[in-house]
């Protein structure tokens, strides 16, 4: 009986760890792989967040990627 109960436990921690995953990445914008940003509103800008030149995927909601390459708050040269 404790061996069924101890596989019982460990089934229903192994079904919620997907879900677990998934809560720590609610309110990160996918576009936004690296970081975690949250989708608008409110629109953010690069002044606004402290990383430069991260990948970016479409549709790229707070238009960080004003070129279209894939990467988002380039340094100017
Ligand atoms: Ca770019």
């Amino acid at each position: 009986m404790r061996f069924f109960l101890l596989i019982l436990t460990w089934v229903i921690a192994l079904a919620f760890v997907p879900f677990w995953i998934v809560q720590a990445k609610v309110g990160c914008d996918r576009a936004y792989p690296t970081l975690c940003l949250p989708s608008p509103p409110p629109d953010l800008d690069c002044r606004d967040i402290g990383e430069r030149s991260f990948p970016v995927r479409p549709p790229d909601p707070h238009h960080f990627d004003g070129d279209l390459d894939g990467i988002g708050c380039e340094p100017y040269p």
